[in-house]
């Protein structure tokens, strides 16, 4: 078994409800259990795309798949998920990014790990933190605590459901 985070990301619709339906169809999978779950945030939008306030977390799991079967997993929940709205482009209900894969780097045309962006995104920072704030990434020489420090202020990112450790994963009703 091989642990990873996965980074969750909705803006569309019931944020919350395509979260958690993702975690539930992430430990669904024979090959993954879902193992714990950060609190919820409510961020601003990234990047140059103009668009509504996000809700991210990160899970932990443990997965006998190896990296490419994973992503394809992640893959076929997104589209299993997005295929209730179809919006042409543009926001979505639910993106699954892997974050890290045990402590590998990977980098394919499909699939780069650690995910590139980690140490520049507040809003998976945030939610890693939670779960693994000594954690360090197969890329970087810093704690995950330690890269957070670098930010100074956490500007747009807010807690939205903490984890409270009730009710299954400690967020969702079971
Ligand atoms: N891919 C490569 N490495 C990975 C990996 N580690 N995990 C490839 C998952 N996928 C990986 O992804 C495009 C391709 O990346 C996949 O086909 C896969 O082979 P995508 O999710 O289909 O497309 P995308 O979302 O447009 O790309 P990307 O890079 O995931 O987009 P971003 O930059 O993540 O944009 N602001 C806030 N506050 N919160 C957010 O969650 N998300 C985005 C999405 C923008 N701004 C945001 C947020
Ligand atoms: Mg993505």
């Amino acid at each position: 078994m091989f642990k990873a985070f996965i980074g969750l990301g909705s803006n569309i619709g019931n944020r919350e409800q395509f979260l958690e339906q993702a975690i539930r169809l992430l430990h669904k999978q024979p090959q993954i259990a879902v193992t714990r779950l950060s609190s919820i945030y409510e961020t601003e939008p990234y990047g140059p795309v103009k668009q509504e306030p996000f809700l991210n977390m990160v899970a932990e799991i443990q997965t006998s798949l190896p990296p490419h079967d994973l992503l394809q997993v992640t893959q076929d929940i997104e589209r299993r998920l997005k295929r209730e709205r179809l919006i042409r482009w543009g926001p979505r209900t639910i993106d699954l990014d892997i974050l890290t894969y045990a402590d590998k780097m990977i980098e394919t045309d499909s699939l780069v790990i650690p995910h590139p962006e980690i140490t520049k995104r507040l809003f998976v920072l945030v939610p890693l933190c939670d779960l693994e704030p000594d954690l360090v990434l197969a890329c970087d020489t810093l704690t995950v605590k330690e890269r957070l420090k670098g930010f100074g202020r956490i500007k747009g990112v807010q807690l939205w459901k903490k984890n409270n450790g009730v009710g299954e994963f400690g967020l969702f009703e079971s």
